[in-house]
């Protein structure tokens, strides 16, 4: 598993990836290894498998050997870990998207969230100094369009002030401001990508739209009978995760490290993204009652599609995401590719050829 990482690395281009294992973790594989990186991600030890999103990556996927990733067990919990692994393979770039990255767990895990999100970021860096390596890495830090919360403005831009409403949120505002904070104290090339919600089939399962797109293929094959949601009135700004993970690795290539604001500049509520799954599978919504007694119903056989169940409100919500990326777009020639209409029929698509397969899943 570890050790396959080089000291000697000299002009090779060496990522490290925290969150390998997660959705944009394994998109940001893809794309680095297809850019001749040799790529390098922490591992959590876990009771069962947990490489899914990248087991298409190893060179022998059969048997977890081989190709241009290696793996290595850690944790951002742990210090002596972070410290051997950038000892060992001294990265020239770390991408740290490693976080308990859901926001209503983080009402209850508040302070493992912290741990994660917050001293996790401090951890990777002062493993980078004791490294020596503080002039020589690049870092890419996820933050988060949370940070915004309650909006003080619409839309949101890299001078937004912050105004969080979650554990996580608190916690990636820590993230945020070490990362600052150690590019000023000892001029380390250190970014922030503010990145709205993006999405993909590899979402998490218990993130809103995954979960909207599963419902939806499972009610279509007879495998479930409804879907139960939170708060259908909210907006995001949802885009692909596969479009993001390019302007993380564009923000490491430029001259001087800034932060960056990554959206698509429209916004959509749960409702409509519930809306637009069932008309892919030709189902139109109509809705009645209100707040936690609303219900969604198929148009033309009345069927009870959605509920509104108030165990998935959240204690402090936020209302409204919509980012501005002009800043992306004028200075990294980023843009966001897939639309937000896209985006769904692909989730719905991938869903349904998911169930079809294993009914289980
Ligand atoms: P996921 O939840 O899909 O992935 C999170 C990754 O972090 C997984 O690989 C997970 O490992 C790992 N992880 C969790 N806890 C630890 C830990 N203690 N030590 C090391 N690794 C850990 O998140 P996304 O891919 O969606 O997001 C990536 C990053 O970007 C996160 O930091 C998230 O907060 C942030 N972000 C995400 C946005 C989005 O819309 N997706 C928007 C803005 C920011 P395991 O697989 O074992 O659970
Ligand atoms: P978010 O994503 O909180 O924006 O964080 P999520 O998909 O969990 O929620 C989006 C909105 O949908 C509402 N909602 C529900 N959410 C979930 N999970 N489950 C439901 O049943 C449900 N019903 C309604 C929520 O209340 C919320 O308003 C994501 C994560 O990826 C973070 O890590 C990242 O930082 C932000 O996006 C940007």
């Amino acid at each position: 598993m570890s050790g396959e990482g080089s000291s000697t690395n000299g002009n090779k281009k060496v990522a490290l990836i925290t969150g390998i294992t997660g959705q944009d973790g394994s998109y940001l594989a893809e794309f680095l290894i297809k850019k001749g990186y040799e790529v390098h991600g922490i591992l959590r030890r876990s009771s069962s498998f947990n490489t899914g999103r990248i087991q298409h990556l190893y060179g022998q996927p059969a048997c977890h050997t081989g190709g241009q990733m290696h793996l290595h067990y850690g944790d951002l919990t742990d210090t002596t870990c972070l410290i051997s692994i950038i000892n060992k393979i001294r990265p020239k770039e770390i991408y740290n998207l490693g976080a308990q990255s859901h926001v209503k767990v983080s009402f209850e895990l508040s302070e493992y969230t912290a741990q994660v999100d917050a001293l996790g970021t401090l951890r990777l860096l002062e493993a980078v100094r004791t490294a020596g390596l503080e002039k020589e890495t690049k870092i890419y830090q996820a933050s988060t369009s949370e940070l915004y919360g309650k909006v003080v403005e619409v839309p949101q831009t890299e001078k937004t002030p912050f105004y969080p409403r979650s554990p996580y949120a608190c916690a990636k505002l820590y993230g945020y401001w070490i990362v600052i904070n150690y590019r000023e104290a000892y001029g380390m090339f250190a970014c922030n990508g503010l990145l709205f919600n993006h999405e993909s089939p590899r979402r998490g399962e218990n993130f809103v739209t995954r979960k909207i797109t599963r419902g939806v293929a499972k009610i279509q094959l007879g495998l479930m009978k409804h879907l139960e949601l939170g708060n259908l009135d909210c907006k995001r700004d949802w885009g692909h995760a596969k479009d993001y993970v390019e302007a993380m690795w564009l923000m490491l290539q430029q001259e001087e490290p800034e932060d960056f604001v990554v959206a698509t500049g429209e916004a959509h509520s749960v409702r409509e993204f519930v809306e637009k799954a069932f008309s892919y599978v030709g189902r139109k919504v109509i809705w009645r009652g209100e707040g936690e007694n609303e219900t969604g119903h198929d148009a033309d056989t009345d069927e009870l599609l959605v509920k509104v169940n108030a165990k998935y409100f959240r204690p402090t919500e936020v209302d409204l995401l919509l980012g501005d990326p002009s800043k992306a777009k004028q200075k990294l020639g980023w843009k966001p590719r897939v639309t937000f209409e896209q985006l769904v029929k692909d989730m719905v698509e991938a869903d349904l050829q998911l169930m079809k397969k294993n009914p289980e899943a």
